[in-house]
């Protein structure tokens, strides 16, 4: 297993449309840890492929409170089957958007249809943090942040704070 680089916004990556999988594979498997470790590593919920540079859609999470007992979820090619006409408003961070919050308005559950770690179709009724966070993860997939939920004023302004960010952590590592 491995820690990989969060990829920051702005980054023309992140606006990849992520491929779908063939078959979940051990090279997939060992993608999917290796990104559960970085995820663990940042103190993230959730992390898309695209946000370690890989464009597959492969997704991680664990929404487990209690850090000795970790409840690692995966999920390959998810798709939305059913999404609730309410909507549910959220403070929503982002590992590829450090240090800023959002507020987003998502359907409140939804159904999903995904691929497991061994390859298994299952299907998924998501509501609370699990509802907000998939379809956070299936936004990466299709090459959206939240960065698309902020005004353009706003968003100007993390993207400068953040491109600041990153030429300082360039500089730290030369
Ligand atoms: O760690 C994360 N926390 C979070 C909080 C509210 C809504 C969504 C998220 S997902 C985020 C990790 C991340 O960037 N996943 O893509
Ligand atoms: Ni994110």
């Amino acid at each position: 297993m491995a820690i990989r680089k969060i990829i920051i916004e702005p980054d023309p990556t992140l606006k990849k449309i992520s491929e779908p999988v063939d078959r979940v594979g051990t090279e997939e498997q060992k993608l999917m840890d290796d990104m559960l470790e970085t995820m663990y590593y940042a103190k993230g919920i959730g992390l898309a492929a695209i946000q370690i540079g890989v464009p597959k859609r492969i997704v991680v999470m664990d929404l487990s409170k209690d850090e000795k007992k970790k409840e690692p979820m995966y999920f390959v090619n998810p798709i939305i089957k059913n999404k609730n006409q309410d909507l549910s408003k959220f403070e929503e961070g982002c590992l590829s958007v450090p240090n800023q919050f959002v507020e987003v308005s998502r359907p409140s559950t939804c159904e999903i249809e995904y691929l497991d770690y061994n390859g298994e179709k299952r299907n998924l009724k998501c509501d609370g943090l699990l509802a907000v966070c998939i379809q956070h993860e299936i936004q990466h997939l299709d090459g959206i942040t939240i960065l698309r939920y902020v005004s353009n004023l706003k968003r100007s302004m993390i993207v400068k704070k953040l491109s600041k960010l990153k030429a300082n952590e360039d500089r730290v590592v030369l």
